[in-house]
């Protein structure tokens, strides 16, 4: 790392994020993705749909975190991903069935399918983000899903925020048009994921918004984002997130393990498929034609257009 390219730049201001209508045309759409590198969307997942996801995250967070008056709220010790309580956790978080199912609701995949002009493939890998306050420094650093999850330029990642989400109880922010510059350089950082990548100094305006619950942010695999600090009292933010890709490009190998079945022991699909309801999303990714073990990019004279 040398001094033109620094890990963050001294200052930063926000702007209001840049918002999309689903009954736009999609070609408009893809070219606003092309020129920001994010979609906005306000609203568009059902407010009984997140309820119900939050409601059912809550039960598995007893005597963590409980549904307080104002919305989530912390009653123990705060914790980070990847200490012991949300190890302990996050295994029956992950086994929800409604998580899953969550991200493959028919205008979600629609949508999705907007942005890749083609049929989806919604990654196997689910996320749910539980970020409690007095963790201060261990806020998702800013980074790029194409290093965190050697990604090709065409997938994307999707977060929704499953209640309102201030600046106090940390936003989601996003560096726009920072996909344009390819895959940056990274440093080891405290935080989700634990690096974080380089922003040049010029790059001072981050995109961000107070959330609503049901808001969609759909951002491309190279688009430097990174999440607000939780300043709140007691305030918990949950949100859940995954990647999607057009069906049939390349998908790295550890895309199809479950989050964190990597560390934590037994978490792994048959744990987290015992008890559902239904078959219909168990194994579906199973026949996936595009699994490699290479991070595969495009030269930058076939990149396509838009994602
Ligand atoms: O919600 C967060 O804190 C991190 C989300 C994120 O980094 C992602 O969706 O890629």
């Amino acid at each position: 790392m040398n001094e033109q390219t620094p890990l963050a730049s001294g200052q930063e201001h926000n702007q209001p994020l840049v918002e999309s209508r689903p009954d736009e045309a999609a070609e408009l759409l893809r070219q606003r993705f092309a020129e920001f590198g994010y979609l906005f969307f306000r609203g568009f997942v059902e407010p009984e749909a997140c309820a119900e996801l939050q409601s059912a995250m809550l039960s598995c967070l007893q005597g963590h975190v409980e549904d307080g008056e104002q919305g989530p709220a912390l009653i123990g010790e705060p914790f980070f991903e990847t200490d012991p309580v949300w190890d302990a956790v996050y295994p029956a978080i992950q086994s929800l069935e409604s998580l899953h199912g969550f991200f493959h609701q028919p205008r979600l995949q629609q949508l999705m399918q907007q942005v890749v002009n083609d049929e989806v493939f919604v990654y196997p890998m689910k996320m749910a983000r539980i970020s409690t306050p007095r963790k201060l420094g261990y806020e998702t650093p800013p980074h790029q899903d194409a290093h965190s999850h050697q990604a090709p330029d065409t997938m994307a990642g999707i977060w929704i925020a499953l209640h309102d989400i201030d600046q106090e109880l940390g936003r989601l922010k996003l560096l726009p048009g920072s996909h344009q510059a390819g895959v940056r350089r990274v440093l080891e950082a405290q935080g989700v994921g634990g690096v974080q990548c380089e922003i040049f100094p010029e790059e001072t305006t981050w995109h961000t918004a107070d959330f609503g619950r049901g808001d969609v942010v759909i951002f491309h695999a190279c688009t430097v984002h990174k999440a607000e600090p939780n300043r709140s009292d007691n305030g918990v933010r949950l949100s859940v997130d995954t990647r999607f890709s057009d069906y049939g490009a390349p998908v790295f190998v550890t895309n199809f393990e479950p989050h964190h079945g990597w560390r934590i022991d037994a978490l792994d699909w048959q744990a987290i498929y015992r008890g559902w309801t239904s078959a219909n999303l168990q194994y579906y990714w199973q026949d996936y034609p595009n699994v490699v073990d290479q991070v595969w990019r495009r030269p930058p004279e076939q990149q396509p257009a838009q994602i």
